[in-house]
């Protein structure tokens, strides 16, 4: 069962890569291009989504203080959030028919607990089946592209990097594999987009994805 059944109508749509790759552009595109279609959209993040969800996630991100967060702590954390943003955002959302986009979700989990800081998927797995039942993205949007070039991106803003951004290069590299790895093995859910391309011909490309996945769903 997924996310669109009798119980819950609604689609969620996933944007996912590593940092600086354009998610947060490209959620306002899709979530425009959705509306405009006269859908009801949804548009969401994680970790965060909701107040609550919101202040576990400055706790993820924050640099600051000299005492490191456990990696176990990170994950559990990261589903802490997920648990809250669920329950009080995304399921009511797709319960009354709604498109939820969200900058984020369960695959990021998987790409940076698991294989970038190593936990073992057995353990994701057990936390992913205990917070999220049954529910999983309908369609996710991987943008993809070299990580050094991601990072030039992010620098380039100037702001102060949070405790991801400021992992070594290394830390990326294994990111972007574990988005490709998951990728691969559920080709039916992901499309992989370069995200390296001018942004009106990567944005020209998720046009493509959606119209044609608006059309499998039935609700062009
Ligand atoms: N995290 C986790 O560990 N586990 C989990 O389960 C979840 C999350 C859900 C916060 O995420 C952190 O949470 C994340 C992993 C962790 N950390 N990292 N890294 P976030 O999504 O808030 O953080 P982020 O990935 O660092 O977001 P970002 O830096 O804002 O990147 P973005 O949204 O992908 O990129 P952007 O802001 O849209 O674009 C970056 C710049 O590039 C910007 O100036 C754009 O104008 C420009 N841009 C975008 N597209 C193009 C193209 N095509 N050409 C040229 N320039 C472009």
């Amino acid at each position: 069962m997924t996310s669109a059944d009798k119980t819950r109508p609604g689609r969620l749509i996933t944007l996912e890569g590593g940092e600086g790759v354009g998610k947060s552009t490209n959620i306002a595109f899709v979530v425009e291009w959705l509306q405009q279609r006269g859908h009801e959209v949804v548009s969401t993040r994680e970790p965060g989504g909701t107040p609550r969800a919101e202040q576990m996630r400055e706790l993820l991100l924050d640099p600051q203080g000299s005492e490191p967060l456990d990696a176990d702590a990170e994950l559990l954390l990261v589903f802490a959030a997920r648990a809250q943003h669920v329950a009080q955002k995304i399921m009511p959302a797709l319960q009354r028919g709604a498109l939820v986009v969200c900058d984020r979700f369960i695959d990021a989990t998987y790409a940076y607990q698991g294989v970038g800081r190593g936990i073992e998927t057995s353990r994701i797995a057990a936390l992913e089946q205990w917070v999220l039942g049954d529910l999983r993205p309908d369609l996710t949007l991987l943008l993809d592209m070299s990580e050094q070039v991601a990072r030039q991106r992010v620098l380039s803003r100037g702001a102060v990097l949070d405790r991801f951004e400021d992992q070594e290069g290394d830390f990326f590299r294994a990111v972007r594999e574990g988005y490709l790895t998951r990728a691969h093995s559920e080709p039916q859910r992901f499309a992989v987009l370069d995200a390296a391309l001018p942004l009106e011909d990567v944005q020209q490309h998720i046009a493509e994805v959606l119209e044609q996945r608006m059309q499998q769903w039935g609700l062009e």
